[in-house]
């Protein structure tokens, strides 16, 4: 009896871990989501700056980003195929750690013309870098897309995480979110 008691616990954390799992992952939502690990997994030669860590945010993969390789996988749409509605909000975030304040991680927006040349270039990095050395912390950034043209259909824009400097900083789970 004490068994099956057990196995119905089981079962039941088996069920609402599954529900946890299925309901971050909002396809057809305007949702987007970069683990690393789906890379390596579907990418037959995956960035050479992809790496296996311990304590990996998702999965064991993470990116390792400095002046070398200094950007993380980059999200690239044109907003006509990201939504036929016209785009309002942009809200996105990425898990990032330093291994020394002298590292720079930016989460970065980049708007670009139908030509491919870039409209508008936004960056926000970690405010308190030297209190963040060695801990995962998690930058959020928002953008109103309503302003300066930024939802023209034919406009794209790139989502990424970079870090211009010798110190190395990694990067997991890169999250964008769009509304309408
Ligand atoms: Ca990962």
């Amino acid at each position: 009896m004490n068994q099956f008691k057990i196995a119905l616990i089981a079962v039941s954390l088996l069920i609402f871990g599954c529900g946890n799992d299925s309901s971050k992952y909002q396809t057809g939502n305007m949702y987007y989501m970069a683990t690393m690990d789906d890379q390596v997994a579907w990418t037959e030669s995956p960035r050479n700056n992809i790496i296996s860590i311990e304590d990996a945010p998702s999965g064991k993969m993470v990116s390792s980003i400095s002046s070398d390789s200094p950007y993380s996988s980059t999200f690239f749409m044109k907003n006509s195929a990201i939504s036929a509605k016209p785009l309002s909000k942009v809200v996105y975030s990425a898990m990032v750690k330093v291994s020394g304040p002298e590292a720079e991680p930016l989460i970065v927006i980049d708007i670009l013309d139908k030509d491919g040349k870039s409209l508008e270039w936004i960056s926000k990095g970690i405010i308190d870098v030297e209190g963040s050395v060695n801990k995962w912390v998690k930058l959020t950034a928002e953008l109103n897309l309503t302003e300066n043209n930024r939802n023209l259909t034919e406009n794209s824009l790139k989502i990424y995480v970079s870090n211009g400097k010798n110190r190395a900083a990694l990067v997991d789970d890169i999250e964008i979110q769009f509304f309408n």
